[in-house]
């Protein structure tokens, strides 16, 4: 009779559900985990110096891939530290597991004062999860995580929790007593109702002027092949939210290449007569906050039942997984070819709204052709929250799906962490993460982790010893009341060779990009310390970063 202990039935559940690696931090309570992590190194443990990094690692790496990314973290504020990654991957919906530990079965939400006792655990994650549970003993340990999964993989993606009392993680009981759950060789995915895919097909048909709104969905379940044969098919040309880039290359025909909230698009979105959107929830970020006019006839292809009509009053809701909602639509359309009917238009478009991008922000928008024109076609570029990034949400253009890395929820400090974890997922791509002195400095000593695992990314940091988005903000709206906004920097190039890590100073954004491919081209994690001014731009990338209820004093340029 072999025994197992309730940490091995994690790690060994883990890995059933396909699982190779996982990110964490040890605990007192988890240590179970660790000593069938231990047993097992096939399975690899990332150890990180913060819980969030590990978190924000999980959701690199579930972005770069499209496969559930898995922290652990212990009990109470181990697992507190990584709220706000789970609560980046909530609202961007990308599948990331917490798997931690909890008190003694006997101690739970009692109050007693035991080490590390959280109130409501559960409770605390259920802001910030889909779906989260409690084991309720060994046994159970494998029906919980196959759920977590389940429910990411054939439901909307977004976290969930799972939590196993440190008694049941370090008890054990024969394993043939455990009732394993073997996952299927691919979770059943959910397809439309077939008669509103004909009746969707027929007014896709018999549109004039359609366009397609391509947005995380379409990253997310994989289906962007499908959403490029569909739109040649209609003709359409298609725009893509922030979570959608890269669904259809920049450089496609079809491609409008900047976002819908772009007001030069208006113009394009309004005359079309039918939109066909696919796996968005029209966010406010991509809406100017609703106020965008989307044409009456709309098909709403969501996995999420609830996103539909929810933000936009939807014709026909197609509620399903996008690859194979799109699939079904391109049978039910059989060999139909519209004729073109938007095609001078697309490129007229783009042109102009390039113009208009390079003007109001010149220096943010050379910026992007230099970072553009160093890295490969399918690097993966993830962006923190700093200046250029607002720029490089609204234009920067993508090639290749699952390569443009944002956090839709204005995380700062996500870009260095989420780098990682996307190189970890993806060693045989370029991973550049753009982060600023502020933002970079939340997970600064993770240049360690970066070091010890030898994941070797390159960081941009565009340094103005500021945060530097918010002095603007406190110029325009608050009479240059700078406060709390100036930043005292270490000097960097020694803090990076300390962890023995590699560094370029540069003067300036001018060399930017064949500095940026002498790192590319380093054996190990290499830091460009860009010194920038930005100063204030001339308009802003909209949606302004502004603060709620501020009046917008767009005249007010110059920097
Ligand atoms: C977790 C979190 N805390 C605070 C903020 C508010 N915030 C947004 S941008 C910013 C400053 C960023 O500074 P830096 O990274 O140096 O970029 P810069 O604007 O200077 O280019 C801050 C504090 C946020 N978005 N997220
Ligand atoms: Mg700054």
């Amino acid at each position: 009779m072999a025994e197992v202990t309730g940490g091995e039935v994690v790690v060994r559940t883990l890995q059933a559900h396909g699982i190779d690696v996982v990110f964490g931090l040890p605990g007192v309570h988890a240590l179970a985990i660790y000593d069938a992590l231990y047993a097992h190194p096939e399975l690899k443990h990332i150890a990180v110096r913060h819980e969030q990094t590990a978190a924000y690692m999980a959701d690199g790496y579930a972005r770069v891939t499209g496969r559930p990314g898995v922290c652990i973290s212990t009990t109470g504020p181990g697992a507190a530290n990584t709220a706000a990654a789970m609560g980046t991957a909530y609202f961007d919906s990308v599948p990331v597991l917490n798997v931690m530990s909890q008190v003694p079965s006997n101690l739970v939400d009692r109050d007693k004062g035991a080490l590390h006792e959280p109130k409501d655990q559960l409770g605390f994650f259920r802001a910030v999860t889909k779906w989260n549970a409690r084991a309720s003993d060994i046994e159970h340990i494998p029906a919980v995580l196959h759920e977590a999964f389940r429910t990411m993989l054939v439901e909307r993606p977004r976290p969930t929790q799972v939590e196993v009392c440190t008694d049941h993680l370090a008890g054990r009981v024969d394993s043939e007593a455990v009732p394993w759950v073997m996952p299927p060789q691919s979770f059943p995915r959910r397809a439309a109702e077939p008669r509103l895919v004909e009746e969707a097909a027929r007014a896709l048909v018999s549109a004039e002027a359609p366009i397609i709104w391509a947005g995380g969905g379409v990253n997310r379940a994989g289906a962007w092949e499908e959403l490029v044969r569909l739109a040649e098919a209609l003709q359409a040309p298609v725009v893509t939210t922030v979570q959608g880039m890269g669904a259809i290359p920049h450089d496609h025909p079809l491609a409008l290449g900047y976002r819908p909230y772009d007001r030069t698009l208006t113009p394009l979105i309004e005359r079309a007569d039918l939109l066909l959107a696919v796996g968005t929830r029209f966010a406010g970020g991509q809406t100017a906050n609703w106020n965008l006019k989307l044409p009456s006839r709309l098909i709403h292809v969501e996995i999420d039942e609830g996103e539909i009509g929810k933000n936009y009053p939807a014709a026909s809701g197609l509620i399903g997984d996008a690859r194979l909602v799109l699939g079904q639509l391109l049978t039910a359309l059989g060999g139909h070819r519209a004729p073109e009917c938007w095609a001078g238009d697309v490129a007229a478009l783009r042109s102009k709204v390039a113009g208009s991008l390079k003007e109001a922000g010149p220096q943010e928008m050379a910026v992007l052709d230099d970072i553009r024109r160093a890295v490969d076609r399918d690097a993966i570029l993830v962006w923190d929250q700093t200046k250029p990034a607002y720029w490089a949400a609204r234009a920067f253009p993508v090639y290749e799906p699952r390569t443009f890395l944002y956090p839709g929820y204005g995380t700062l400090g996500y870009g260095f962490p989420a780098a990682l974890g996307a190189k970890v997922g993806r060693p045989d791509r370029q991973v550049v993460c753009i982060a600023g002195d502020g933002g970079f400095q939340y997970a600064l000593p993770e240049l360690a982790t970066a070091a010890q695992f030898g994941i070797n990314v390159t960081v941009l940091l565009f340094n103005d010893n500021a945060y530097g988005i918010l002095k603007v903000l406190q110029d325009m709206d608050f009479q240059s009341h700078y406060y709390a906004v100036d930043l005292l920097n270490p000097d960097f190039g020694r803090l990076t060779e300390a962890y023995g890590l590699h560094y370029e100073l540069l003067k300036g954004p001018d060399g930017l990009s064949p500095a940026l491919r002498r790192a590319l081209e380093s054996d190990r994690t290499t830091i460009v310390e860009v010194p920038v001014d930005f100063g204030r731009p001339t308009a802003w990338p909209s949606p302004p970063p502004r603060a709620a209820g501020k009046p917008r004093r767009r005249d007010r340029g110059g920097s």
